[in-house]
């Protein structure tokens, strides 16, 4: 069947057909994608010592945010203005000027609305997703500035938080000068970028400079990795699959074995404040644990810095120096520091670690050459097969650290795994902080909870669980339900807000200053013009697959443009402003009392048993998903479609 693809198919059809005019976004596409950062002091994929700065660098405690991220929110907050009045206008709520509201307040940022982007794990899928929802919230997207659209809102945002699949897609944004959706979908020529018909395993279709075949890939991938073991650094699997997948996430020779993470700091647009804050998830696995439970420790990286806000941990190393040797929060030896341990792949496959087994379960492949097979095999035996799923992070940054409430205090080594591991597959704790002071997340929900990969709230389920135990360490989040009531007050086909009545949180405390959390806009995976519920373990799409799927996912994030309903941009300008409006005693306009009465989850459970979750497409198939579907699952014959219908999905 897969030779049988609906590419191969496609260049039957004339091209004059098939293409009918140059959309605008692949005219922006071919711009050179530039991109920050190969800044690894080594030159490649390891590590290297160097003298420390001369103020030596240190782990500080989470109890406040870091002076970095302090000076940086001071830019960036008054950069969301402009863009938060747009995204009000185009929403038009009748009975409320919300732009006005803005301006008028446009120098209090406890009143103008924090805004965090959260997008889920879940492999390809989630990535593929999540594109949809950034390509629907980014102005820049041709499009989404039209009636119906949700443009601005990613500008308007402070944070945008990416978990496994998620982190690949927040990852690959940022690796690339926050480029758009639509350029990093249609890549470049020459370029390995986003082009998903080849898997990892295979390796790039596109020679691109140096890659000619299978072989050679996994040749230049096993040389990189003994670069870093040749250091002195030790490897896990995670070493080999983060960098596989860098050929498709960062547009550089070999997936830019030199990149580092904290070079995003540097980058023009970031230090400028003009994108939001990129943070990746992965959980901390204690010596001998094998099983991630909720109250492991959650790690974030954000550009300055690694660490936790969790009670256990509760530090911050800083990014560029994580290498080095800290023991209770200092630098060891006579002024040798250690950069490039953060490099930019390591980080996407530390957060996506589970994959490890994708890549054990692949290694059989008879495309991947026996010498690659042999390395990962001698690795796992290394480490043991329970370790699969690790990202060894040695020297441990929190040696010493906090030895009363630190499990990992007393070894040199870190582990971290994929953030989804404790279920918390949505990228929520950074956001849920009071420190951080969010009022309001969208969730993009991409979990493969059910039979069909679709979600069922048990992302939220596990965060509001892991709110209310000491691991919590003081943050809330809202109630839900369980996944019967999600499935069949259908809270999992539109979006649906949570936490929307915040008595929920202040009701039996006398404390007048207490901590309401952010108002949570749950966006799940669902079918409006595909299907892209696709396995989490399916390692190859066409391009017809993949934008189809994007696709879908735009469609999720504005309920087809608003077809489903018209007033949804409204609404969700009302989520963005609830909070705010709250706290300056503003009255809620009756459009947001209306949208609040449709999105909020009111309390309401319905725990019917359901059968099985099989939703159809909410808006009919497109045209392409629709032939690739058929394809795929029954075989059918290939129907030429119309031109009209082609000229839908091109
Ligand atoms: C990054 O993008 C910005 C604007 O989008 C552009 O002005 C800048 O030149 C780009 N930088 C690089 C290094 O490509
Ligand atoms: C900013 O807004 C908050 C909340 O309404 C208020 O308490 C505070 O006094 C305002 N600050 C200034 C400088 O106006
Ligand atoms: C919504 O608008 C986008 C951008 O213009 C377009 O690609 C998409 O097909 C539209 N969705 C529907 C359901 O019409
Ligand atoms: C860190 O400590 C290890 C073991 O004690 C040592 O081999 C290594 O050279 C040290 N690294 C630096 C940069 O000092
Ligand atoms: C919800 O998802 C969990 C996995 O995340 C699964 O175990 C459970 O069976 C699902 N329940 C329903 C009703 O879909
Ligand atoms: C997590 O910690 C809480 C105490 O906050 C404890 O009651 C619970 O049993 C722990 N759960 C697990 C799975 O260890
Ligand atoms: C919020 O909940 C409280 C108590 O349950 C209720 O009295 C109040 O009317 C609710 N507010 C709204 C806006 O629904
Ligand atoms: C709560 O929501 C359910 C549907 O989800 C609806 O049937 C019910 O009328 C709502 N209750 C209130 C008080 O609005
Ligand atoms: C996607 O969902 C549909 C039902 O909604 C189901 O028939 C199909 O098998 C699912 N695809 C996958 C790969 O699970
Ligand atoms: C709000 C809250 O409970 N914060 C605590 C989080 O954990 C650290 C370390 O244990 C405490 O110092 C904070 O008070
Ligand atoms: C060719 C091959 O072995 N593919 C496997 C890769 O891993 C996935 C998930 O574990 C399997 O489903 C594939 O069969």
């Amino acid at each position: 069947m897969r030779s049988l693809s609906a590419a191969a198919l496609l260049s039957f059809i004339p091209s004059s057909l098939a293409a009918p005019s140059e959309p605008v976004s692949n005219v922006v596409a071919r711009e050179v994608l530039l991109r920050a950062a190969p800044d690894s002091p080594s030159g490649d994929y390891a590590p290297a010592t160097v003298d420390c700065p001369s103020q030596k660098p240190t782990i500080r405690s989470s109890a406040t945010l870091s002076p970095e991220e302090v000076a940086w929110l001071k830019k960036r907050r008054p950069n969301t203005i402009d863009p938060l009045k747009a995204f009000f206008k185009l929403a038009n709520i009748p009975d409320f000027d919300a732009a006005n509201y803005v301006d008028s307040h446009s120098s209090n940022f406890s009143i103008v609305p924090n805004v965090g982007i959260a997008v889920s794990g879940g492999g390809y899928r989630a990535l593929m997703n999540g594109a949809g929802f950034i390509a629907a919230a980014d102005s820049r997207t041709p499009g989404t500035t039209n009636a119906g659209g949700i443009g601005n809102l990613l500008q308007a945002s402070t944070y945008l938080a990416g978990l496994s699949g998620g982190s690949w897609l927040v990852g690959s944004i940022f690796a690339n000068n926050f480029s758009t959706i639509p350029q990093l979908r249609d890549g470049q020529p020459g370029s390995s970028l986003w082009q998903f018909s080849n898997s990892i395993f295979q390796g790039p279709k596109d020679s691109g400079i140096s890659i000619l075949n299978t072989a050679e890939y996994w040749n230049d991938i096993a040389s990189q990795v003994d670069d870093k073991r040749n250091a002195g650094y030790g490897i896990s699997l995670t070493d080999y699959w983060s960098r596989a997948l860098s050929y498709q996430l960062i547009n550089a020779r070999d997936g830019g074995p030199s990149y580092t993470f904290s070079s995003i700091a540097d980058a023009d647009n970031f230090a400028q404040a003009n994108t939001p804050m990129p943070i990746l998830i992965a959980d901390e696995r204690q010596p001998g644990q094998t099983v991630i439970s909720l109250n492991s420790t959650v790690f974030e990286i954000n550009p300055w810095e690694i660490g936790s806000f969790d009670p256990t941990i509760f530090g911050f190393a800083p990014t560029k120096y994580v290498g080095s040797n800290f023991s209770n929060g200092a630098i060891l030896d006579d002024g040798h520091c250690v950069r490039g341990f953060d490099q930019y792949g390591y980080m996407m496959g530390t957060s996506s670690s589970l994959f490890n087994q994708f890549l054990l379960q692949n290694i059989s492949d008879s495309k991947i050459p026996d010498f690659i097979t042999n390395a990962i095999t001698s690795v796992l035996q290394d480490i043991g097969n329970d370790q699969d799923d690790v990202a060894e992070w040695r020297p441990n940054p929190f040696y010493k650290y906090n030895p009363s409430t630190n499990g990992n205090a007393d070894t040199e080594l870190l582990t971290l795994v994929d953030g989804g591991e404790d279920l918390q597959n949505i990228p929520l704790h950074p956001l849920i902080q009071p420190v951080r002071g969010v009022d309001v997340i969208f969730a993009v929900d991409s979990s493969a909870d059910t039979t069909y990969n679709f979600p069922n709230g048990t992302a939220l389920r596990a965060s509001y669980e892991r709110s209310m135990g000491d691991i919590g360490n003081g943050t809330k989040f809202p109630k839900v339900p369980d996944a019967e009531t999600f499935i069949n007050l259908k809270l999992n086909q539109k979006p649906t807000f949570f936490g929307c009545n915040t008595s929920e949180f202040t009701s039996g405390s006398s404390s007048a200053h207490v901590n309401i959390p952010p108002l949570i806009v749950y966006v799940p995976l669902a079918p409006y013009t595909a299907y892209s519920n696709a396995s989490t373990f399916n390692p190859a799409y066409t391009d017809e697959e993949r934008n189809a799927y994007i696709k879908n996912g735009l469609n999720v994030a504005t309920m087809g443009n608003g077809t489903l309903d018209k007033q949804w941009p409204a609404c969700a300008a009302c989520a963005v402003l609830s909070r705010s409006l709250e706290r300056t005693a503003t009255p809620i306009p009756d459009t947001c009392r209306s949208c609040f009465q449709r999105y909020c989850w009111n309390g309401t459970t319905d725990s019917t048993p359901v059968g099985s979750y099989e939703p159809q497409p909410f808006l009919g198939l497109d045209a392409l998903s629709n032939a690739a579907w058929n394809l795929r699952t029954s075989g059918l014959v290939w129907v030429v479609v119309g031109a009209a219908s082609l000229a839908l999905v091109l």
